[in-house]
């Protein structure tokens, strides 16, 4: 390799680093639910999921999913998951896509304990800011799949972006994820 290809080589890797992730590359891995953890089987790869806490991997027909189980009334059932942000991408619009359906939830003591996804930003700190505004809610049964779609901006001091499907504080029910993309858009 000359000198000549050899800085370039080296400068498209300084740029890599420093310009953050490209628009239009998936960075949810896993996020449909179809592979399996090689290291942990009958679990989905990228997932931490856990039959006993009310989380779930299920399968129908040809297709694996994320199902959350209210196990006993007025308790919290969630997964987790984070994505790490850089400087380079402050200010970047980023888009997020799922589709969720539920079976059966009634709502808790309030009117906001449903079945939803938390999605925030947090700094290095581990504090939260500037939470994203619409976070989709449902309750009582929804029997086909609805796609989601989130748009929403990296803040300032962001560390890392947290996606959190969850259902919160519900008497009963289930609630379903699948075909979760996360990407930066232009
Ligand atoms: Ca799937």
């Amino acid at each position: 390799m000359s000198k000549h290809w050899m800085g370039l080589c080296a400068l498209l890797i300084v740029s890599m680093m420093t310009t953050g992730l490209y628009a239009g590359d998936n960075i949810f891995k896993g996020g449909d639910f179809e592979a399996e953890n090689p290291k942990k089987p009958g679990t989905p790869a990228h997932w931490g999921i856990n039959p006993e806490k009310g989380s779930s991997w299920e399968t129908e027909g040809e297709n694996k999913f994320l199902r959350l189980t209210s196990m006993e009334s007025g308790k919290m059932y969630m997964v987790y998951r984070q994505f790490f942000v850089k400087p380079a991408d402050y200010g970047k619009k980023m888009k997020m896509t799922f589709k969720m359906r539920c079976n059966g939830i009634e709502k808790g003591q309030k009117s906001w304990f449903s079945g939803t996804l938390f999605i925030q930003f947090k700094n290095s700190e581990g504090k939260k800011i500037k939470g994203v505004s619409k976070i989709p809610r449902m309750a009582g049964t929804h029997a086909e799949w609805e796609d989601k779609v989130l748009e929403f901006e990296v803040p300032e001091g962001a560390e890392k972006f947290e996606v959190m499907p969850v259902l919160f504080n519900v008497k009963a029910g289930t609630m379903d994820f699948d075909d979760f993309t996360l990407e930066y858009v232009d």
